[in-house]
């Protein structure tokens, strides 16, 4: 009773210690409280337990407020962390109890002591032994598919050293590897004979259970999106939050959820997400792309968090502050429901510091340039050994790069708190590609979208694709392809004829159609290649293209500038979206940009990924209604709702040819023509009123007099001359 007084005391005393040793200081508390009542009640003093128990129901009270006060505990964490001290008590009391228990019938009986306390030793360390858990990657698998091989990863202390057997009907064990660690053990199985059921595996004798499912489809029905889809990306931390419970979670490695720091976490998840899916009905996209949700245990460093979800310490996990595997799926559900495909954002160069792979490397070629970490101690601290990625991904591509180039490009870490993986491993391509398998069944995902592609090893990525396209031959995935040419990004698509190897990506990313437009959006179109025959110069080079139909265009995204940068012009964000929206492409919108989000990378990458107002509980307004928005927000999200809602199922759009027209008189004209139908993009690119002339046009417009405006249905005259107000965007339909 006394010692638990004095600790408490020292707790009081120093309340603003860090929250782990709050956590420990109660613990200590409790345990000195229950330990002391429980010697009184042992030894029959009432008075004492009388004593001890007004003693806990004056500081009990005050310590949950003071804890609960902490802005840094809520009241999930202090509940679970509750419970376990008081389960750990029960059970230290239990066994001291046991221990007592032995020590009367030791007593009587002198001459078994050494028998019965060798095997009390016997039995405890079998246990011990028998419990030390072996995790396993997949956590589990499925039948049916194309190749039967699956690799298994047992994670565990000196788990190197075991057997493995199984006499599951249908599977053998092939082979098993041992790598440098003694920690890890990987075991190739073959099931291709195995139904669906579980699997019992022998483990140095030790029964572990592993479920083989059954596919819910076969990998043809799989579709993935297309260029008749919108993808939507937001950012998960930042969109919208379902609940305050998980922001601040005590089983998370330290961080802090702070929504006025803009590298910190705010709190969104998936929950959050899932209560807007009316919302993108509402606005009219047809996908969902979220940057990742995969755990990111890593602490705040530096004032900064892995909020963004591109260091991932579990390939297997979804982070518990987004919500649980169960919830992505039931979001990937409802989504479905919703006519929403979900895409899965994935990083495969690199993974985070505290993955354990990094404080327990499985083998001495498992990342790329290891050596420093041998003196990093565990903590990200580069020294001399220490190298950096140039971020320059063109020596990929370039006949005449030098080794040091391609080395920084492919081989040094992104940044030192994130290890950049071999994937000439086969072992860790191995595992990357069943990890992806498991995603498109576990959750249903519609399509991948691969982060930092060319930082990977290029025939690796390739026989990762090759792997996904035999599984799924009508799914999608798309990799980031950071160059602004099309002649660099065309050579990551699929059956290029510009690379030696096959990339078989099949959707690309193009950064080139982005970066001509933002140049455009401050320029007048003239006679001089400036304003809008920057995009009519880069749609020139989509002949390198083996499929221009399978390439994803954006105007921004969340690692550049928005759009509209620290301005409003509306205007030209019209006439970015317009076309984007009207060429063959897979449009990808970023969060936002329906309400005029805008903000540059300038103050910090933060600025581009603001919270979605509404998305919040203690938001002051909630721009997901009419009622929260601006009339400016309420004019360009009808707008571009009205837009996104034609474009649904537009054959036109989806299938149809495309001409287009180098500006003239500073008008940029596109059309996109199927079965005797047209869709004409007219955008005047200049700051005064211009005519068009619509004889020009002729061999689109054909005979046609009068065309819908898709915006407003209302009926334009095109038997004479167009006059276009400064930048004004016509989308017409013949
Ligand atoms: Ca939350
Ligand atoms: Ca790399």
């Amino acid at each position: 009773m006394t010692a638990s007084a004095v600790v408490w005391l020292v707790y009081v005393d120093n309340c603003h210690m860090p929250k782990p040793f709050a956590y420990g200081t109660m613990a200590l508390v409790i345990l000195s409280f229950m330990s002391g009542l429980f010697v009184s009640v042992e030894r029959k003093k009432t008075r004492d337990v009388v004593i001890g128990l007004l003693w806990a129901l004056l500081w009990f009270p005050w310590l949950c407020y003071e804890l609960l006060s902490r802005p840094d505990v809520s009241v999930q964490s202090f509940a679970y962390t509750s419970a376990l001290v008081v389960t750990a008590t029960v059970v230290a009391m239990v066994i001291w109890f046991m221990a007592k228990e032995l020590r009367r019938v030791l007593s009587k009986s002198e001459k078994s002591k050494p028998v019965l306390i060798l095997c009390l030793l016997a039995g405890v360390s079998s246990n011990v032994i028998a419990s030390a858990p072996i995790r396993i990657e997949p956590t589990d698998w499925y039948v049916g598919l194309k190749n039967p091989t699956l690799q298994l990863m047992l994670y565990g202390k000196d788990v190197g050293d075991a057997t493995v057997r199984t006499d599951y009907p249908g599977v053998r064990v092939d082979s098993i590897v041992r790598l440098d660690s003694p920690n890890y053990l990987l075991v190739y199985l073959n099931i291709a004979d195995a139904q669906a059921g579980e699997m019992m595996l022998r483990v140095n004798g030790k029964r572990i259970r592993y479920q083989l499912k059954q596919r819910e489809k076969r990998g043809e029905e799989r579709i993935g999106f297309t260029c008749s889809d919108v993808l939507y990306q937001l950012v998960p931390d930042r969109f919208a939050s379902g609940t305050v419970e998980n922001d601040q979670l005590i089983t998370m490695n330290r961080y802090q959820c702070d929504r006025s720091n803009p590298n910190l976490r705010h709190g969104g998840d998936l929950e959050g997400i899932r209560q807007h899916l009316d919302y993108f009905n509402e606005l009219g996209v047809t996908a969902l792309w979220f940057t990742p949700v995969l755990e990111n245990n890593s602490p705040d460093r530096d004032g900064y968090s892995t909020y963004h979800g591109y260091a991932p310490t579990n390939y297997y996990q979804i982070d518990p502050r987004f919500g649980s595997n169960d919830d992505y799926r039931r979001l990937c559900d409802e989504a479905h429901e919703h006519g929403l495909k979900m895409v899965m954002d994935m990083i495969f160069n690199h993974c985070g510091f505290e993955h354990p792979w990094v404080a327990d490397i499985p083998s001495r070629d498992w990342f790329n340039c290891p050596e420093w970490l041998e003196d990093a101690k565990g903590e990200p601290t580069p020294n001399a050994k220490y190298q950096q990625t140039s971020y320059q991904l063109t020596p990929v591509r370039d006949l005449y790069a030098s080794e040091i180039d391609l080395h920084e490009t492919t081989k040094s870490w992104f940044v030192p708190t994130m290890p950049d993986l071999n994937q000439h491993n086969p072992h860790v391509l191995r595992y990357l590609i069943q990890n992806s398998i498991w995603w498109i069944e576990t959750i249903g995902i519609d399509g991948i979208r691969m982060d930092t592609y060319p930082y990977a090893f290029e025939d690796a990525m390739s026989r990762w694709m090759q792997a996904i396209n035999e599984e799924y031959p009508n799914y999608n995935v798309v990799g980031e392809t950071w160059v602004t040419e099309p002649a660099y990004t065309a050579s990551w698509q699929k059956d290029n004829r510009l690379t030696k190897v096959n990339p078989h990506l099949p959707t690309v990313m193009d950064f080139a159609f982005y970066d001509r437009m933002v140049q455009a959006a401050g320029e007048d179109t003239n006679d001089y290649g400036r304003g809008l025959n920057r995009i009519y110069n880069s749609l020139v080079y989509d002949y390198l293209y083996p499929n221009p139909r399978s390439v994803m265009a954006f105007i921004e995204n969340h690692d550049t500038d928005r759009f509209l940068a620290d301005g409003c012009d509306t205007l030209a964000l019209r006439q970015a979206l317009a076309l984007l929206l009207t060429i063959p492409r897979i449009p990808q919108l970023y969060y936002g940009v329906e309400i005029l989000l805008n903000g540059t990378k300038e103050k910090s990458d933060g600025n581009v990924r603001q919270d979605f107002p509404g998305g919040f509980w203690d938001d002051s307004r909630n721009a997901f209604t009419t009622e929260g928005r601006t009339a400016a927000e309420n004019s360009m999200f009808r707008w571009l709702s009205r837009l996104l809602h034609w474009r649904q199922g537009n054959e036109v759009i989806a299938k149809g040819s495309m001409t287009q027209f180098i500006p003239h008189r500073g008008i940029y004209v596109i059309a996109r023509q199927y079965t005797g139908k047209t869709v004409l993009t007219i955008l005047n690119g200049t700051n005064h009123v211009t005519t068009m002339p619509v004889s020009r046009y002729r061999e689109v417009i054909g005979q046609h007099r009068q065309a819908t405006d898709i915006v407003c249905g209302c009926t334009v005259d095109i038997s004479k001359d167009i006059q276009l107000q400064p930048r004004e965007t016509l989308i017409l339909e013949l």
